[in-house]
C-alpha cells in the first residue's frame, strides 16, 4: 500500500507567529539576519554566508547580472539563471564579478561622431544623463571624452551637431588608474568637486565610473556582500545535462556558488552532477542541489554531498506542476519536514546542511514564518520579478506599470532541462506561466522595506539571530476564519475613491 502522510499539506497563510519575551535589549537595530549558504561541521565556520536571508530564482525573468550586484549591494545572492547558452550564463557572472563595489560598468557609450539626438536618444533609453564618448562607441573603448546635461542645451543647440564638438575632452577630464582603490577615487570627487570619476586602464580604455551619489549609497551599505578582493558574490544555476562544459566556464568566469536547479531533485541525474564537481573540484567549488519537499528527498542529496538543499514542488506563484503531474507539496509542511531532517542529520553527522525555502512567498511575514519553520534562506522569483533591476521588461497594462514574470517552465522558457526526467530533449508539456506582476520600483527600497518587517517580527517573538527564532518560535495554525479577523474588517477603509466630504 502506498505511504499516506497523516498531516495535510499546509502553506504558509496557515500559520502565525505566537509573540514571545521582549526584554530591552531586543530592538530591531540589534538584530542579525547572517545566515549560511553552504554547509559546515559542527564549531566551524561555513565557507559562505549571507547577510540577509534572501537569493533570488534561478529565472531568465529574474536574476541577470544587474539584479546579482543590487541584490548583493543589500547581502544576498542572485542566481543568474541557466536556460541561456553557456557563454552568455559565464559572460553576465564575469560581468558581475568585474563590478568593484562602488565602480559601476557604462551602460551609456557613445562615438564621437554620434550627433545630439543620438545622445538625448540613449539618455532616454537608459535614464542615464552621463555618458561615455568612447573611439568605438562601446563600453571598452578607449575614453575620448565625457557628456553629461551640463554639456549641452537641448532647447537651443541643433540636435544635428556631434558628440565632440560639445562632449567635455579626455584632456580636461579628472580620471583614477584601473588599481585606485574606492576611498582614493572618492577623494579624487570631493578634491575636484566632480560628479563622477571615470576609471581608465594604461591603454586610456574605459574600465568603469565612480559615481558620488553611488559612494554615498556604499558607505550606508554595511551588509553588501563582497569577496576577499570586494567583488560581489554571485552564483549561477545549473542542469544535470551540460555540467561538463557548463561547470568549467562559470569557474573560469569566477562563479561563487551553484545550484542545480531542477524541478524535482531526488533524482540519479543530481548525485551524478554533484559526483562530477567533487571529482573535478573537490570541495573547492561551492553546488547547492534540489528541489526535494521530504526527508526522504533531503537525505539523498545530503549523502549526495550538496552544500545547500531546496525545498519546494509546485508552490512558485508561476508554477502549475501540481496541476499538470499532481506531485508536490505545501511550501510549509515541506520545510518543516525537511527541517526535521536536516536537524537530525546535523545530530548524526555534525555536518550542518542549510535549507533554502524555495517560492510561494507572498507576504514578507511569509518569509519570517520560512525562516522559524527552520530555513536557512528562501528563494524569490515573483518578489525579485517586480524590480527596476531584474531583466525583464516593463510594461503598461491598462494603464498600469507592469513587468513581465514567466516561469522556466512555461512555453516562453521552454527550459526542458529544469523538468528533464530523462529522454527527450523537449518540453512535451508546460509547468509554467506567463505573466505579469505590478512594477515596484527599486530593489533597494523593497528589500529595504521587507528587511525591516523581519527585524520587527523576530524582536515580537524576542529573537535577535535567524537560529534562535529556528529553536525559539512559537507557531499556531489558524483557522479560515480567524484569516479574516486578520485583515481589516467591519470597517470602511478610507481611500481617495471614498472620502467623507467636509460638512
Ligand atoms: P515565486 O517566488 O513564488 O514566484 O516562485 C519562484 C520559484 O518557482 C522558482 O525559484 C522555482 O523554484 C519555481 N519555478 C520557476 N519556474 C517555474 C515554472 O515554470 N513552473 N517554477
Amino acid at each position: 500500500m502506498a505511504k499516506f502522510f497523516e498531516e495535510p499539506s499546509r502553506t504558509f497563510s496557515e500559520y502565525l507567529l505566537i509573540p514571545g519575551y521582549t526584554g530591552p535589549d531586543c530592538t530591531p537595530d540589534k538584530v542579525s539576519l547572517k545566515t549560511p549558504l553552504v554547509k559546515f561541521k559542527k564549531g566551524e565556520e561555513p565557507a559562505l554566508s549571507l547577510n540577509i536571508p534572501m537569493v533570488s530564482a534561478v529565472m531568465q525573468a529574474v536574476s541577470g547580472e544587474e539584479m546579482a550586484c543590487a541584490l548583493a549591494r543589500e547581502g544576498g545572492v542572485s542566481f543568474i539563471y541557466g536556460s541561456q547558452t553557456i557563454e552568455s550564463q559565464a559572460a553576465m557572472v564575469r560581468k558581475v564579478k568585474s563590478t568593484k563595489a562602488g565602480f559601476v560598468g557604462s551602460d551609456s557609450n557613445i562615438s564621437p561622431e554620434a550627433t545630439l539626438e543620438d545622445v538625448i536618444a540613449l539618455r532616454k533609453e537608459t535614464g542615464h544623463s552621463t555618458m561615455a564618448v568612447t573611439d568605438n562607441g562601446q563600453a571598452d573603448g578607449k575614453l575620448v571624452g565625457i557628456v553629461t546635461s551640463r554639456d549641452y542645451r537641448e532647447s537651443r543647440m541643433d540636435h544635428s551637431i556631434q558628440v565632440k564638438e560639445f562632449m567635455t575632452p579626455f584632456d580636461k577630464l579628472i580620471v583614477g588608474n584601473e588599481d585606485i582603490t574606492l576611498s582614493d577615487a572618492n577623494d579624487l570627487i570631493w578634491e575636484h568637486k566632480l560628479n563622477q570619476l571615470p576609471i581608465v586602464d594604461k591603454e586610456q580604455h574605459l574600465k568603469a565610473f565612480v559615481f558620488r551619489k553611488d559612494y554615498e549609497s556604499h558607505k550606508d551599505n554595511p551588509n553588501e556582500l563582497l569577496d576577499e578582493n570586494k567583488r560581489y558574490i554571485v552564483g549561477a544555476g545549473i542542469n544535470t545535462r551540460d555540467y561538463a562544459t557548463r561547470v568549467p566556464a562559470l569557474v573560469e568566469a569566477g562563479v561563487d556558488v551553484l545550484c542545480i536547479d531542477s524541478s524535482e531533485g531526488y533524482s540519479a541525474w543530481q548525485a551524478e552532477t554533484i559526483k562530477w564537481i567533487r571529482e573535478h573540484y573537490g570541495d573547492r567549488v561551492k553546488v547547492g542541489a534540489g528541489n526535494v519537499v521530504d526527508g526522504d528527498g533531503f537525505r539523498f542529496l545530503a549523502d549526495a554531498g550538496a552544500d545547500f538543499i531546496k525545498i519546494g514542488i509546485g508552490g512558485g506563484s508561476i508554477c502549475i506542476t501540481r496541476e499538470q503531474k499532481g506531485i508536490g507539496r505545501g511550501q510549509a509542511t515541506a520545510t518543516i519536514d525537511v527541517a526535521k531532517a536536516r536537524d537530525a542529520y546535523f545530530e548524526e553527522t555534525g555536518v550542518y546542511i542549510p535549507i533554502c525555502s524555495d517560492g510561494g512567498i507572498v507576504h514578507d511575514y511569509h518569509i519570517t514564518l520560512a525562516l522559524a519553520f527552520g530555513a536557512d534562506f528562501v528563494m524569490l522569483g515573483r518578489y525579485f520579478a517586480r524590480f527596476k533591476e531584474a531583466p525583464n521588461k516593463i510594461v503598461s497594462v491598462n494603464g498600469n506599470y507592469m513587468k513581465e514574470y514567466w516561469g522556466e517552465g512555461s512555453a516562453r522558457a521552454r527550459n526542458w532541462q529544469r523538468y528533464d526526467v530523462g529522454g527527450d530533449k523537449k518540453m512535451s508539456f508546460v509547468e509554467g506561466v506567463d505573466s505579469y506582476v505590478p512594477y515596484a520600483g527599486s530593489l533597494r527600497d523593497n528589500v529595504g522595506l521587507s528587511l525591516s518587517k523581519i527585524r520587527h517580527t523576530m524582536c515580537n517573538c524576542g529573537c535577535l539571530t535567524i537560529p534562535e527564532l529556528q529553536r525559539d518560535a512559537k507557531v499556531t495554525l489558524v483557522s479560515s476564519t480567524s484569516i479574516v479577523e486578520g485583515g481589516a474588517h467591519d470597517v470602511v477603509v478610507r481611500d481617495e475613491h471614498f472620502d467623507a466630504k467636509p460638512q
